[in-house]
């Protein structure tokens, strides 16, 4: 059982590298699919620049989990299919 505690804990410790450089990628997606839009100012485009923005500080809070929901919250307002690393 402490085994498999230390190893949960290991493996977490390995994912969040990983993690903390994800969100920024997940984010750019989100701005560069807004910028390229025809009317980038639309309400689905501003929900979605909002949305990333508040992915980037959560981010910055080290909380990538939370970043990562809410730039796919982000990126569903727009419709956009983020590509995970
Ligand atoms: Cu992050």
């Amino acid at each position: 059982m402490k085994t498999l505690v230390i190893a949960i804990a290991v493996l977490a410790l390995l994912a969040a590298p990983a993690a903390a450089d994800q969100c920024p990628l997940l984010i750019k997606q989100i701005n560069d699919a807004v910028d390229n839009r025809l009317a980038a100012e639309d309400t689905a485009g501003s929900t979605a620049r909002k949305l990333a923005k508040e992915a980037e500080a959560l981010h910055k809070e080290g909380k990538h989990a939370e970043a990562i929901q809410k730039a796919e919250e982000a990126a569903k307002a727009i419709r956009l299919k983020l590509q995970m690393k």
